[in-house]
């Protein structure tokens, strides 16, 4: 009991230190160079992109965006952008968002269709508008207005599963079905200097309800940004996540004190202590704070996220740990 009330204080102490400094402004960050951080295996494509795009004298925001850009463009990866697996309609529907974490402000755009690069739309709507989140045909034509093109986005391989899906009369279906199939891309980093932006962008879980939104273009769910203390992103079931608003509550847990592996492990412990039945959910998080310092979890060991890490040059892929 003892050790749990001095963690406890020992917490609150940092927590109030934090939140302090946020007061002040102060973010302390370690001068270390940037720091690029994102889910699963195309991620480390990602990350060398973004590390080069800083490099070359981009901001983070530009980094991060065109980072993603890389699965986005890419046929073979079939939960973002070009080749994302469709809705259960055969349309392919993207969600993106974006987040400063100087600015605390982001910019996201839900259920986009025949745009291939929806954190660039989302990357428009927060540099050229006062709206955060723009969603469906009005996305669309945003996006048409600031200069993008319609493109087919399904090719011939995501047509042919999606074919197949259908041609299928025990497939799974999202009215209540439990089983679901995706991946994403969420990435977050730092510039060094203590400015972090968080990013995600993807086609959501295949065969989704056409309308559906997940958690990747929602504030605080799919992307949390903010330089008094740290960003997050999340990949797995947004249905389920969406209700946890994943990224914000790691930020908080670092705001008060907790390390980003901390962070993301508290998370996903209050998932299944609200809900045992979480322990068996598709559910992966990362987080980073402004000092650099990196964490990422998965719920259970059979969807174990594997992250791409870039720092001082060297890109690796890691595998996250798994609680359950
Ligand atoms: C969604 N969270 O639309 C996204 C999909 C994903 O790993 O991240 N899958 O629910």
């Amino acid at each position: 009991m003892e050790t749990v009330n001095r963690r406890v204080f020992m917490k609150s102490v940092a927590g109030a230190a934090a939140l302090s400094n946020a007061d002040l402004g102060d973010a302390r960050a370690i001068e270390a160079g940037p720091v690029f951080l994102s889910t699963w295996v195309h991620g480390k494509p990602a990350n060398e992109r973004a590390a080069e795009v800083f490099k070359a004298g981009g901001s983070l925001l530009d980094a991060i965006e065109r980072g993603i850009n890389i699965p986005e463009n890419d046929p073979m990866v079939t939960s973002v952008g070009y080749g994302g697996l469709p809705n259960e309609e055969g349309e392919v529907e993207l969600d993106a968002a974006i987040m400063d974490g100087t600015r605390h402000r982001a910019g996201a755009v839900a259920s986009l269709h025949k745009i291939t690069n929806p954190i660039s739309v989302a990357r428009q709507v927060l540099e050229r508008t006062r709206h955060t989140t723009l969603a469906g045909e009005g996305a669309f034509r945003f996006a048409l207005k600031v200069g993008f093109h319609p493109e087919q986005l399904l090719t011939p391989e995501s047509l042919k599963k999606w074919m197949e899906w259908k041609a299928n009369p025990k497939r799974e279906v999202f009215w209540l079905d439990p089983t679901v199939n995706h991946d994403t891309i969420g990435m977050v980093g730092t510039d060094g200097k203590g400015h972090v932006v968080s990013g995600c962008s993807t086609s959501g879980l295949a065969w989704k309800i056409a309308g559906r939104v997940g958690d990747s273009p929602l504030v605080g769910c799919g992307v949390y940004a903010d330089d008094n203390v740290g960003a997050a992103s999340a990949t797995g079931d947004g249905d389920l996540m969406t209700n946890y608003c994943t990224s914000i509550s790691i930020v908080h847990s670092m705001a008060r004190g907790s390390s980003p592996q901390e962070a993301c492990e508290e998370l996903l412990k209050h998932m299944v202590a609200t809900e045992p039945q979480n322990k068996t959910r598709d559910v992966c998080v990362l987080a980073i704070n402004t000092r650099g310092e990196v964490g990422a979890a998965s719920m259970r060991a059979g969807y174990r996220l594997k992250y791409a890490l870039w720092r001082d040059g060297q890109s690796q892929l890691l595998d996250a740990v798994a609680l359950y």
